[in-house]
């Protein structure tokens, strides 16, 4: 019978095994909250978006989860403009997107969790992380967790989370690009290297939830880009929420990152709202992106 996530975890600091464990539960909870968690809040998060009223109530609640575990010392959420103290003896620090992908809520795609875990004081450096998980809301609950080399998925099932697939590799060569922003705001010599990719016959797969979509990139193969834009010259997505977690988990899983110039997780962060222009996947295709991007 396939191990449970607290089974799996056993392998794993006690410590971390016990975070990763209550935040597997919050999960839970939230995705049986999203049905009554819908529509439009009356305010703007500190990136000026229009927050959901779901993004506010999971940011809270996980927020108020994390306090009461004591396990936390400090949370950088998407949703809340500075660094929220926790608790002074708490070993972890947390990057938090406490639902990725809002917007797909109203047409019921993807969404999920994006969690990056540090021991170091935040701001820090991606490659900083002691562990990543993100936690998709698909056909499934899956939570994938994310440890030096080691990179873990699980299922929601009636016997809690149970293991689908661990030391999972991106396959090689990867089958698909997924890209952000409008294609008349690419650099030229990215919408050239575009099109290269669709000559090598790689298809097009793009929900707008970065969780989403990056899974399919852990799964088939790839690469997903918030690119650099013309009127955006660092993108969209958010360095210490978004897109150093997910740089760290494809790391992980033998792929790759870029900044355009460099890893994401080498980023030496100067705020904690900066934003990254994110080119996440393969490794042969993060090289040849750097290379077009030249
Ligand atoms: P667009 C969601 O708001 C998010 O931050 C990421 O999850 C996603 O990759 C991106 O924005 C989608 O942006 O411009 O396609 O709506």
């Amino acid at each position: 019978m396939a191990k449970t996530l607290e089974k799996h975890l056993e392998n794993v600091d006690s410590e971390l095994a016990s975070l990763i464990l209550k935040l597997s539960s919050v999960a839970k909870v939230i995705s049986d909250e999203l049905p009554y968690r819908r529509g439009k809040a009356d305010t703007e998060n500190v990136f000026g978006e229009v927050q959901l009223v779901a993004d506010k109530w999971a940011d809270q609640y996980i927020t108020n989860e994390l306090r009461e575990s004591g396990m936390v010392k400090t949370l950088v959420s998407e949703e809340q403009p500075e660094i929220v103290k926790l608790n002074e003896t708490g070993t972890f620090n947390i990057t938090l997107d406490p639902l990725d992908g809002s917007s797909n809520i109203e047409s019921n795609n993807s969404v999920g969790i994006i969690i990056g875990i540090y021991k170091k004081d935040l701001p820090a450096q991606g490659k900083d992380m002691v562990a990543a998980m993100f936690i998709l809301y698909g056909s499934v609950i899956s939570l994938v967790y994310a440890v030096p080399n080691n990179v873990s998925e699980f299922i929601n099932t009636k016997r809690g989370f149970v293991l689908r697939a661990e030391n999972i590799k991106i396959p090689e060569p990867g089958i698909l690009y997924g890209v952000g922003g409008l294609k008349r705001e690419w650099l030229p010599e990215f919408k050239k290297y575009i099109e290269e990719l669709e000559k090598d016959g790689q298809k097009l797969r793009y929900g707008g939830s970065f969780v989403g979509d990056m899974n399919q990139i852990l799964h088939y193969g790839g690469i997903f880009a918030y690119p650099e834009l013309v009127t955006k010259p660092n993108g969209k997505l958010r360095l210490l929420v978004e897109s150093n977690t997910m740089a760290y988990v494809i790391k992980q899983a033998g792929g790759a990152s870029s900044t355009g110039k460099g890893s994401i997780l080498e980023v030496k962060p100067e705020s904690i709202t900066q934003r990254v222009p994110t080119y996440i996947g393969n490794k042969e295709l993060i090289e040849k992106l750097e290379t077009a991007l030249k």
